[in-house]
């Protein structure tokens, strides 16, 4: 069975995570579940980012533990991912004593093979903070985060050997012009950090005690990058008794990612991985941020906006589905895009409400209503409308499928709705109702009817990735199983005629946009 092995990056738990970073994970739950619907035997990873400074003072901050802190954190990150139905495989946590061993394990091997070195750290050192900062990251000659005086002060510490790739990552880029994605990302890292020549990287500190210990040198902990990256191979069993899953899956097929975290991946990634003799992942995908009112949605801004961008509210409010909606459609993968309350309640009316929604109702009160909700059977098509319409849909499911090998959700969703907007502009165009009427009409009507509810059913079985829980609804009320592979999807075959469709709620009822925002208003800001 073909495998596909798909990553979002490990999250830094915050207090809040929000819209914005629950984005690659939502990105990435569409593609995992489309793969699975391809037959495909899929592993979705996912994970918390756990050492490092930032936590050791945070957690001091709230007068707990590291882990007391942590454990808090992750159980609202994995909370979060259930209420957006995210259906992640694995969560890693780097704190898990499995990944520490072989993150050690790895550093180890490194330092055998002579990619790193002992030398030392040379910085702008703050006490209090216990931080070293480079000159540029200096505020008027002091530390950014406290503003307190710093002083240049120098720390023993490893150094992995990254000067010695630039000609292989090069090398990588043009024999697999696939690898990083989208292809503008390349440019940048060849001529912002390749070109100008790459320096080592320090890959461990003294000064940070919530950290793996380096095995063989325990008074120094694994600085960031090799901890957080590794993730990607520990999680499947790499360095450890059982490495099953790593010779399953590994290398990945897709590592989704934020466009600021394409150097680490696309460069200091795979020179990991070449040290260590290990196969590199086929592809690097960075996407956009989300915007909002022009600004990465980051968590530390969440709290000073003015409006409710919180899961948590928006969820039970208006359906993770249609959260998910918006993330899809609004952003266009592998750029940036703007969410804001007015695109997000406009759409939900005008494309779930509408364009989906009142097709599917229209047309389960239609079959209702003329052949008492029994499916039609489905005929060899003599008129040409009912010709052109099928074999459009059958076009642009076609394109769904070819989309969604690039990995982009944007334009598949919109692909899916083209189907919709196709249905509902056949219906206008036929009009069922005049041919209801018709003296010898049944056939043709059945033939409408039967065209009808293929285009939702296959509009919706491509849907299911996106919009899990609605789509699921509708399949069921069509007796199809929801968890089936896709099937007839070339063809207007996919129903059992003779079978009575179920009832139905309606899916997205439409929403009063003025009312909903003076609302959400008022929620963000109280
Ligand atoms: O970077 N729009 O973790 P992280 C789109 N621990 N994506 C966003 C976003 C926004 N407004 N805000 C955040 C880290 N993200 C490291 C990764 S991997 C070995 C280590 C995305 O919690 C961001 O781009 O800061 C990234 O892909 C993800 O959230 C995690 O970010």
């Amino acid at each position: 069975m073909e495998k596909f092995y798909i990553t979002t990056p490990i999250y830094y738990p915050s207090n809040k995570f929000t819209l914005g970073n629950s984005y690659t994970t939502i990105v990435c739950d569409a593609l995992a579940r489309f793969n699975r619907k391809q037959g495909k035997d899929v592993f979705y990873l996912t994970g918390t980012d756990e050492h490092g400074q930032k936590i050791e003072q945070t957690a001091k901050k709230h007068g707990v533990t590291e882990k007391e802190y942590l454990d808090a954190m992750i159980a609202d990150a994995k909370d979060l991912w259930k209420l957006l139905n995210i259906s992640y495989d694995k969560f890693i946590r780097t704190t898990d004593d499995y990944h520490e061993h072989a993150a050690q394990k790895i550093f180890t091997k490194l330092y055998e093979k002579g990619y790193i070195y002992k030398g030392s750290y040379k910085g702008w050192y703050c006490t209090p903070c216990e931080s070293f900062w480079t000159e540029s990251q200096l505020v008027d000659g002091k530390c950014p985060d406290c503003g307190r005086e710093v002083k240049f002060q120098e720390e023993e510490a490893y150094f992995f050997k990254l000067s010695a790739f630039g000609d292989k990552l090069l090398k990588l880029y043009e024999e697999n012009p696939e690898f990083l994605q989208p292809k503008n990302r390349v440019n940048e890292m060849v001529n912002n950090f390749i070109k100008p020549g790459l320096t080592d990287l320090c890959v461990s500190r003294t000064s940070v005690k919530w950290g793996i210990p380096v095995e063989f040198d325990p008074k120094h902990t694994i600085y960031v990058w090799i901890d957080a990256l590794s993730n990607y191979i520990t999680a499947l069993g790499y360095g450890s008794e059982d490495d099953s899953l790593y010779k399953k899956y590994w290398p990945a097929d897709v590592h989704v990612i934020g466009k600021e975290i394409v150097r680490f991946h696309a460069i200091i990634w795979p020179a990991i991985l070449m040290a260590l003799d290990l196969p590199l992942p086929k592809k690097i995908y960075g996407h956009g941020w989300i915007l909002f009112g022009g600004d990465k949605l980051s968590k530390s801004k969440e709290t000073d906006e003015k409006e409710c961008i919180d899961p948590r509210i928006l969820v039970p409010r208006y359906s993770a589905d249609a959260i998910r909606y918006i993330l899809y459609r609004e952003i266009p993968f592998g750029s940036d895009g703007n969410y804001s309350t007015d695109v997000f309640l406009t759409r939900f009316n005008s494309d779930l409400s509408n364009n989906y929604g009142n097709l599917v109702s229209r047309t389960f009160s239609m079959v209702k209503k003329y052949f008492g909700s029994v499916i039609p059977e489905n005929k060899s098509l003599t008129n040409e409308d009912d010709i052109e319409f099928k074999n459009n849909v059958l076009k642009l499911a076609g394109d769904v499928f070819a989309i969604m090998e690039k990995y982009d959700v944007t334009k598949a969703i919109a692909t899916v709705f083209d189907i919709f907007t196709e249905a509902n502009t056949y219906i206008q165009k036929v009009q069922p109702w005049a041919i209801a009427k018709e003296e010898n009409g049944q056939d043709r009507l059945a033939a409408v009817m039967r065209n009808l509810l293929e285009a939702i059913r296959i509009g919706t079985e491509l849907l299911q990735a996106f919009l899990p829980d609605t789509a699921t609804k509708v399949l069921n009320a069509m007796n199809l199983d929801p968890n089936a592979n896709f099937a007839n999807m070339d063809n207007f075959d996919g129903l059992e005629a003779g079978k009575e469709l179920k009832p139905l709620d309606i899916l997205f009822p439409r929403l009063d946009v003025e009312k909903e925002k003076e609302e959400l208003k008022v929620i963000a800001n109280s």
